[in-house]
C-alpha cells in the first residue's frame, strides 16, 4: 500500500492576527494526534531571495519597485515548490504560515510610490506569477479587526503595518475569498476563523478547519491540486 499524501494547509490573515502562534499550536496538535506534520513560513527569510525580502520589509533604505518585490516574494515560494510536493508525497501534512494569498493582497494593497506610474498593481497581475504552485487543500483565514490588531504587541514594526494599508489588505482578502484565487481558476476553500477570541478558542476553530482539510485529502484523488 502506498502512503496517503499529506494535506497542504495554508494559514492566512492580517498582520498580528496570531498566525504564528496558531501554527505552532496546530503543529503540536497534529503530531500529538499521530499525524506527521511540518511547518513552513513564507516569506522564507533564510534563502538568498529571502534575505532581500527581509531587508525590504525591515529597512526603509532598501528600495525596490513594487513589481520587483512582488516577483521576489513569488520566487521565494517557487524555490520551495519541490520540497512542498515531496513533503506531501512522503505522507507529511504541511502547514504554510502565509502563502500566495498574502502574496496577492499585500502587493495589490500597496500604494504605488513610483512616479510616473502611480497605479497600484492589479489583482490579476499579482496572481499571475504564482499560477502553478501547489494548491492548498484548505486555507484557514484568521480574521481580526483593525483595532484589535493594533493593540497587539509589535504592531507597526514592519513596512506594511500601517492602518491604511491593513484596511486595504482586509478588503482585498474579502474579495479573494469571494472570487477564488491563486493557482487555480475555480473557487478555493476558505475556512474563516474569528481570531479575536482567546488563543484556545481560536485554536479550537482552527482545528475544525484542519479536520476539514484532512477529510478532503482522504476523499480526494490523492493528487496535489
Ligand atoms: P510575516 O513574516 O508573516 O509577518 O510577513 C511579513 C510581511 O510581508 C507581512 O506584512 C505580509 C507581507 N507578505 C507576506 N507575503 C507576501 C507576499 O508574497 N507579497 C507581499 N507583497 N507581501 C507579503
Ligand atoms: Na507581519
Ligand atoms: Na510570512
Amino acid at each position: 500500500m502506498t502512503t496517503p499524501r499529506g494535506a497542504l494547509i495554508a494559514i492566512e490573515g492580517l498582520d498580528r492576527a496570531g498566525k504564528s502562534t496558531q501554527c505552532d499550536i496546530l503543529l503540536n496538535r497534529l503530531r500529538a494526534a499521530g499525524i506527521p506534520a511540518k511547518l513552513q513560513k513564507f516569506p522564507d527569510r533564510t534563502t538568498p531571495i529571502g534575505h532581500m525580502i527581509n531587508s525590504y520589509l525591515t529597512t526603509t533604505s532598501t528600495n525596490l519597485d513594487d513589481q520587483s518585490i512582488h516577483l521576489l516574494f513569488s520566487a521565494n515560494r517557487w524555490e520551495s515548490r519541490d520540497s512542498i510536493l515531496s513533503t506531501l508525497q512522503a505522507g507529511t501534512t504541511l502547514l504554510l504560515d502565509r502563502y500566495v494569498y498574502s502574496g496577492i493582497v499585500f502587493s495589490a494593497a500597496k500604494p504605488a510610490e513610483v512616479i510616473p506610474d502611480p497605479k497600484p498593481l492589479s489583482i490579476s497581475w499579482c496572481k499571475a506569477p504564482d499560477v502553478g504552485l501547489p494548491r492548498p487543500d484548505i486555507i484557514i483565514f484568521l480574521n481580526i479587526g483593525q483595532e484589535e490588531a493594533e493593540k497587539r504587541a509589535g504592531f507597526g514594526e514592519e513596512r506594511y503595518e500601517k492602518r491604511e494599508m491593513q484596511e486595504k489588505v482586509r478588503g482585498l482578502f474579502e474579495r479573494l475569498r469571494g472570487e477564488g484565487s491563486g493557482s487555480s481558476t475555480d473557487k478555493e476553500d476558505w475556512w474563516v476563523v474569528d481570531a479575536g477570541g482567546s488563543i484556545e478558542e481560536v485554536a479550537g476553530e482552527v482545528w475544525k478547519g484542519v479536520e476539514e482539510g484532512l477529510r478532503r485529502v482522504r476523499e480526494g484523488s490523492g493528487e496535489v491540486r
